[in-house]
């Protein structure tokens, strides 16, 4: 099969709600040798995507969005579980999460994936998380990055509050920030003093090892 007939299927498993399909299509496809990453961004991601237009439109509503964001949840740890393997020695220690007030954790988490395939050390704290959280847990891991995920144009705001928590505890010059998901962009990211903005999972471990020297 080609691979764009798996592209379909991936589509149509999350258009149907469908877990079970969904983690079916990941196991098949990448048996048959799609790239992981390639599978998520030219199928489950789209699918999910158009969903949210669906969504947007009323033409789908809240319960099915959930049983969708469950099925690419599914096909996405399959995707996530078969990326190579990290290099041996540490390139550097990222703590990320999703900002408080938005519980959109399924492109965070394959960021996560992705940095850790790429040899960074990754405390993914998980979603809804508080400034003081985001701060603390990047103390106590010693991170070097800061992560935020937000979706909601609701939620970015809150990236601005653990950039002043930080600002606030004079601890502002110790972390590289990083950015990302739903509106945001390099313009938002610049405006509320984030190291960097990163556009997909891809893009994101660039970033970091732009910020890193990697
Ligand atoms: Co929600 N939702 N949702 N939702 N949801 C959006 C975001 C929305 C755009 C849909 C729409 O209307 N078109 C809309 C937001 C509108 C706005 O703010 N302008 C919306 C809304 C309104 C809501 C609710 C308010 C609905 C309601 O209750 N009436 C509600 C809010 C809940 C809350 O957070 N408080 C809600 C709830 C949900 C579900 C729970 C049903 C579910 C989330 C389940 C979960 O995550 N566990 C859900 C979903 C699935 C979506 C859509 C359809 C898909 C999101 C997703 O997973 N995309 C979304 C529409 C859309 O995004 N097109 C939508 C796939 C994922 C791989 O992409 O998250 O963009 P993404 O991540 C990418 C990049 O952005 C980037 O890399 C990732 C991988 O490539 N990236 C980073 C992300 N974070 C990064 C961090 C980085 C770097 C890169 O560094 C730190």
């Amino acid at each position: 099969m080609a691979n764009e007939d798996f592209y379909q299927q991936a589509k149509d498993a999350i258009r149907a709600c469908d877990r079970a399909r969904a983690t079916e299509v990941a196991t098949q496809a990448l048996a048959a040798g799609v790239a992981p990453d390639e599978l998520l961004k030219s199928g489950f991601i789209p699918g999910i995507a158009a969903m949210g237009d669906l969504f947007e439109r009323g033409e789908v509503f809240l319960p099915e969005l959930v049983l969708a964001a469950d099925a690419m949840t599914g096909a996405a740890e399959v995707c996530n579980a078969a990326l190579p393997e990290g290099e041996a020695e540490k390139k550097a220690t990222v703590v990320i999460g999703t900002v408080q007030g938005d519980v959109h954790d399924i492109g965070k988490t394959i960021v996560v994936a992705f940095l850790r395939a790429n040899g960074y050390e990754v405390f993914d704290l998980g979603r809804d998380i508080a400034a003081d959280k985001f701060i603390a847990a990047a103390e106590e891991k010693g991170a070097d990055v800061i992560g935020m995920s937000a979706l909601l144009t609701t939620t970015m705001r809150e990236q601005t509050r653990v950039l002043a928590a930080l600002d606030a505890a004079g601890l502002r010059s110790k972390y590289k920030v990083i950015v990302g998901g739903g509106a945001s962009t390099q313009q938002w990211a610049d405006k509320i003093g984030a190291d960097a903005y990163a556009e997909d999972a891809n893009d994101g471990v660039r970033k970091i090892n732009e910020l890193m020297g990697n």
